[in-house]
């Protein structure tokens, strides 16, 4: 091969990697990481609480966990999949979001917006188990409860300050924050 030819290939190699750089850092940027992408910040971000016989473990953006309080059983209830948000103006006539009785153990309202978790660990003779994280305004990242509302499709209320409002909201503040990062 002449010299010409191995430096054709090597600068073609390099575009090729160079290439799929781009093309993660624009798969990671064009990710649904909700309004003004405040959950970007929280990705990754691990919290937990022991329910019962077990410790509920849900990671922002990435999986929920089922652990076992007596043995190392560990059951996967999914990974992030997508974010659904209702905005109270498109609930049904006249009704407040959310209806009083999904509020529960805290008085805090949830916003409207929730984290799905889906494919996690098959439930024996039914689904693949999933879990809906329900979110509402709090000063921690937290769990506040889990409840398990069908067979293997388990509810979590977890509180976190991404999703308080206000000027001074830690909303804005975590947007920005992302936006200082970027
Ligand atoms: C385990 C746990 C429960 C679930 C059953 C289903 O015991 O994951 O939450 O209901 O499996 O068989």
């Amino acid at each position: 091969m002449t010299d010409a030819k191995a430096k054709v290939q090597s600068a073609n190699s390099e575009l090729n990697n160079v290439r799929m750089k781009l093309k993660t850092a624009q798969e990671e940027l064009g990710k649904e990481y909700g309004p003004d992408d405040i959950f970007r910040a929280l990705k990754g971000t691990c919290i937990s609480r022991d329910i019962g016989e077990y410790k509920y473990e849900y990671c922002f953006m990435e999986k929920a966990y089922q652990k076992s309080l007596k043995d190392s059983g560990s059951t996967f209830l999914g990974d992030h999949k997508r974010i659904d948000i209702i905005e109270e103006s498109s609930t049904k006539e006249g009704g407040v979001f959310p209806p009083d009785d999904i509020l529960e153990q805290h008085e805090e309202k949830l916003v409207g917006w929730t984290l799905l978790n889906e494919n996690g660990a098959r439930c024996w003779n039914g689904p693949a188990r999933s879990a809906k994280i329900e979110l509402y305004c709090a000063t921690e990242n937290e769990v506040r409860s889990v409840v398990e509302e069908e067979k293997c499709v388990y509810k979590f209320e977890v509180g976190t300050p991404a999703v308080c409002e206000g000027e001074e909201g830690a909303q804005e503040k975590v947007a920005q924050e992302v936006r200082d990062e970027l």
